[in-house]
């Protein structure tokens, strides 16, 4: 049974039982009348009062035809199925909860929510605008995977992010706030080979939910209360750290010849600790208080670090993925390189937060551009355009933490 979460609402449902809505299509037969809209309380309630009167009114909703069995009934979202009232058939789904239309394939696998937190600036946007464009090409070739933007939205804020950051260079804006009406979420379906156990291959379709949240509404445990249900729904979390945010960090830089430094947000530590108390409060706690959701810490903009790192550190380079497999050993490397970096940064203060709050952690760090925005153009990307580094490890192992991957384990005995 495929189990889907809305990506509005985050509530879990069987993909066969969600509703439809129809289209209001003229039939085409003669005398065949097509519905007509109807007020639709539950989905205006849920968005709030910036929904205009005339928006409300949309294609009346109707119920799954429910099947004996579970056999030949309809599938996850492919299939159209008619209109009870009008006989057109429709192919949307939506959320029994609040009636939010789902795209038509969102329904067709199990989804993964995939959290990114972050304070303001530490380079969310950048990072999934790149993190989308790698999957596509490097990283997709080296798995056999794709990945598709699912629904409109999705669709055209990816061709939007690519156009800007790719071919005019231009960094994207500062997120905004929630206030100022909800962001989407990203929707995007991950095809990757299944190996079957006789032999036998075939694909694996999984829905990746992302949200680009604004630093500002993660900045403090009220501001972050919006995002409470998304967080505790999520199956990892990929929390953006900017080094440039640590004091011992800022000090140790020599007087570089890229941008000035970023004025100081919210404190990555301050952030943790809201989190895992959102996550508490929800239930994701475990034995000894720790949070069970797999948390993926990753360092940005490792670009500005080099003066600081040694000329091997595996933070210069990607990860192998040789033969289509997530290497553990590599991903090892880069954890112990960070944790002793983090142990130097500013008295080590935000890796014990990190300790004493998450079961699941691994360390990772990524430059999403490369090399610094040229120093007389701050909100440019480098002159060369993207040259990522290691964007796609967090994902990865989260990826492979759920066994979407296939992965070439590290030695045993090796520390962890
Ligand atoms: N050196 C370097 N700077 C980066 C990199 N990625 C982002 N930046 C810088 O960080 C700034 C903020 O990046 P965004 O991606 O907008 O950050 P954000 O986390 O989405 O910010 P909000 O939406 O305001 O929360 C960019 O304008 C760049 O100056 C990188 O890979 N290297
Ligand atoms: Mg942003
Ligand atoms: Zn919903
Ligand atoms: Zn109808």
């Amino acid at each position: 049974m495929t189990t889907v979460i809305c990506p509005y609402c985050f509530t879990r449902a069987s993909a066969a039982r969600l509703p439809y809505r129809c289209l209001m299509t003229p039939s085409g037969v003669r005398g065949g009348a097509p519905c007509g809209p109807e007020r639709d309380d539950l989905w205006a309630g849920f968005m709030g009062p910036g929904v205009p009167p005339s928006a409300r009114m949309r294609g009346p909703v109707f119920p799954a035809a429910r099947r004996l069995g579970g056999l030949g009934g309809p599938a996850g979202g492919g299939s159209s199925v008619p209109c009870p009232d009008c006989g057109v058939p429709t192919p949307v789904r939506v959320c029994d909860s609040c009636h939010s239309d789902l795209p038509s394939d969102y329904c067709d696998q199990d989804s993964r929510i995939i959290a990114l937190v972050g304070a303001k600036a530490s380079g969310k946007s950048t990072y999934a605008a790149v993190l989308v464009n790698e999957l596509n090409h490097r990283v997709g070739q080296a798995y056999h995977a794709s990945l598709a933007a699912m629904g409109q939205s999705t669709q055209q804020r990816d061709k939007e992010m690519a156009e800007d950051l790719y071919e005019r260079l231009r960094l994207p804006d500062a997120t905004r706030p929630a206030a100022l009406g909800f962001n989407d979420p990203l929707l995007y379906r991950l095809s990757l080979p299944r190996k079957g156990l006789l032999g036998g291959s075939g694909t694996r379709h999984t829905t990746l939910v992302f949200f680009d949240a604004a630093g500002e509404d993660l900045a403090g445990a009220e501001a972050m209360h919006r995002y409470t249900r998304y967080l505790s729904a999520a199956d990892g979390i990929i929390l953006l750290v900017d080094p440039l945010q640590l004091g011992s960090v800022r000090d140790r830089l020599p007087v570089h010849e890229g941008p000035p430094l970023p004025v100081v947000e919210t404190a990555p530590q301050q952030i943790a600790a809201d989190l895992a108390a959102q996550l508490r409060a929800h239930g994701r706690g475990r034995t000894r208080g720790r949070v069970s959701t797999p948390m993926a810490v990753a360092v940005t903009k490792t670009d500005m670090l080099r003066p600081l790192l040694d000329p091997h550190s595996p933070l210069l380079r990607n990860a192998p993925h040789s033969a289509g497999a997530y290497d553990d050993a590599d991903r090892l490397a880069v954890h112990e390189e960070l944790r002793s970096l983090l142990t130097d940064w500013d008295a080590g203060s935000l890796l014990r937060q990190l300790d004493l709050d998450f079961a699941e952690l691994s360390f990772f760090g990524l430059s999403a551009l490369g090399a610094p925005p040229p120093r007389d153009a701050p909100a440019d990307a480098p002159k060369s355009g993207p040259q990522p580094v290691r964007v796609e490890d967090p994902l990865l192992w989260l990826l492979s933490r759920r066994g979407l991957l296939p992965v070439r384990a590290a030695e045993k005995g090796r520390a962890r």
